[in-house]
């Protein structure tokens, strides 16, 4: 992934926004930006904290990108600055990429009803599915009639899967955001939509229980018959985010290599995962 190429063109050739998700070059959000920024973007980026600048600076310098704001989802102070920075700087902006989510460790392991705390579900919530909400709000203040937004979501927001727990149910609040988003915004053809990736390895995917089988079982169960690949999902988003996406609103767009649409797999791709002959 870190070294394919993403063909230049003028897709996104005027248009300049805010990229929000970017811990390091194996972020979903790192693929979307090269992928916007190759076809004529300009791009601002936000880092969680002090720490991921050491990671983040070089990744938007590698672009030509010289925006660069700390931003904590959940500390109103630096969502301010963020976006009163961009206001300084550009006046007005074309496009929202958001791609972060956060549930504490202890929420994503085991039994979702005996696990699942006030305190974890209230902070899952607010930092995966409410920051969308309240980045494009803010967002929506400066951008031009006609932009467009995008987030990132996962399956485990319609379905059950193990593990995912609170973080299903903060998904299915953030879709849900995005199609009352897209009726407020409508109005101005401004277009708000999910794009549901597939499992991709990310430091969000690093460390998750059974981590190797998840991998194993979409790339068998899956129509493609392969694990998600980054540039797919940087593809969507440029379709998005551009104005080929035209009409399209208040959508979840899932990138899966069609696993979502797959009621049972085929026999041997599945024998084969499982090491059954
Ligand atoms: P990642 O770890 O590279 O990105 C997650 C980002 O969230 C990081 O940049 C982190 O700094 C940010 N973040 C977390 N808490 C924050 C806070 N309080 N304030 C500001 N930023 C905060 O991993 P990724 O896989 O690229 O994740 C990006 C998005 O894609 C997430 O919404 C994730 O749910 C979604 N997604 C991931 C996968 C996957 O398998 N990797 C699949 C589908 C959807
Ligand atoms: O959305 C995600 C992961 C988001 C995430 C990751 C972490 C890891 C570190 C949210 N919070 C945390 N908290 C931490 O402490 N994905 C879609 C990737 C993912 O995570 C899973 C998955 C998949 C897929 C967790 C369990 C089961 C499957």
């Amino acid at each position: 992934m870190a070294d394919q190429h993403f063909p230049t063109g003028t897709l996104m050739a005027g248009k300049r926004g805010l990229v929000m998700g970017v811990a390091n070059k194996n972020s979903i959000a790192w693929a979307i930006a090269r992928q916007l920024s190759s076809q004529g973007a300009e791009l601002a980026f936000t880092y969680q904290g002090e720490a991921l600048l050491r990671r983040v600076k070089p990744l938007a310098e590698s672009i030509g990108s010289s925006i660069l704001c700390e931003c904590d989802v959940t500390n109103d102070e630096t969502m301010d600055s963020t976006f009163s920075k961009l206001e300084t700087e550009w006046g007005k902006i074309d496009f929202l990429v958001h791609a972060i989510a956060f549930a504490g460790k202890d929420q994503l392991a085991g039994s979702f009803i005996e696990n699942t705390t006030r305190e974890g579900f209230k902070s899952a919530l607010d930092i995966s599915a409410y920051s969308f909400v309240d980045a494009g709000r803010r967002a929506a203040e400066i951008m031009n009639d006609g932009g467009s937004m995008i987030t990132l979501t996962y399956l485990g927001s319609e379905r059950v899967i193990p593990n995912y727990n609170v973080m299903g149910v903060a998904k299915a609040a953030l879709e849900a955001s995005t199609r009352y988003m897209a009726a407020d915004l409508g109005p101005r053809q401004i277009r708000v939509n999910a794009i549901s990736a597939g499992p991709i390895k990310t430091l969000a995917a690093a460390g998750i229980g059974s981590g190797r089988h998840m991998f194993r079982f979409n790339k068998a169960a899956s129509s493609l018959q392969d694990n998600t690949d980054p540039m797919g999902v940087a593809g969507a988003a440029l379709y998005l985010l551009s104005d080929l996406g035209l009409s399209c609103t208040g959508e979840t767009h899932h990138v899966d290599g069609g696993f979502h649409s797959v009621g049972m797999p085929q026999e041997l791709a599945l024998k084969e995962s499982l090491g059954i002959s």
